[in-house]
């Protein structure tokens, strides 16, 4: 198969197919140099709900990169991604977004957590960011990678920055929370900035220029 055949049939633009301006923000960021077009739900116009119907991040991050490539005809990233904390048996996990039902902004849900955690003592109030990217070709089944990043669910929120329970989640490496680190910071060491780390190496696959095995 000649380079020019390959590269017609190359995908030249990757949908980033999230929902959450957060995601999207991070994405831009964490996505560029690499050699696609980025393009978002938004953007396209695609306004389908996906029903996260998965128990595990890895399965609702395949259910909507292969919904999504589906309706848009494009190569398509999902993140399904979620905070686990450990005095809570890991909730809210895959219920991050939906935790205390539909009706909560993400400062509702914050506080649903610090109240459910009151009488939980520093030391054991440790937790973890996880994110699964799933990469998919209409038509194919998706590719999975994994971040993950460790903490403890401060007490009270602090910190303007990021998005969802950010304001409450402490590194003490760092000593401040994920929400007060500029976008820049939160992407050299996030969950998500890991997980499309290795994106980044599995996307290139899809590039012919990059990749001379691609469509083989
Ligand atoms: P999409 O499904 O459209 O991508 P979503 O926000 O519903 O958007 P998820 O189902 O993956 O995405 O839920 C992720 C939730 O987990 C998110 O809404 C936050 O509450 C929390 N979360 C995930 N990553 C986070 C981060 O980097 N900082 C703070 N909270 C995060």
């Amino acid at each position: 198969m000649n380079e020019s055949y390959l590269e017609s049939k190359a995908p030249r633009r990757l949908l980033v197919a999230t929902r959450n301006p957060g995601k999207v923000r991070e994405y831009r960021q964490l996505l560029r140099g690499i050699p696609f077009e980025i393009t978002s739900l938004e953007e396209i116009g695609i306004a389908d709900e996906v029903e996260e119907t998965g128990s595990t991040f890895e399965e609702n991050a395949c259910i909507k990169a292969r919904a999504y490539a589906a309706s848009s005809d494009l190569l398509s990233l999902a993140d399904d991604s979620g905070l686990e904390v450990d005095a809570l048996n890991g909730s809210p996990g895959v219920k991050s977004a939906r935790y205390g039902g539909p009706g909560l902004t993400d400062e509702g849900r914050v506080a649903l957590l610090l109240a459910n955690m009151q009488n939980v003592k520093w030391e054991d109030r440790s937790g973890r960011f996880k994110c699964v990217i799933a990469i998919a070709q209409p038509s194919d089944e998706p590719e999975t990678v994994t971040g993950a990043v460790e903490g403890i669910i401060q007490y009270e929120p602090k910190g303007g920055n990021g998005f969802g329970y950010d304001p409450v989640f402490y590194l003490p490496h760092l000593g401040r929370t994920m929400a007060e680190l500029s976008l820049g910071e939160k992407n050299a060491l996030s969950h998500r900035a890991q997980a499309a780390g290795k994106a980044v190496t599995l996307l290139k696959a899809y590039h012919p220029k990059l990749n001379k095995d691609s469509g083989q």
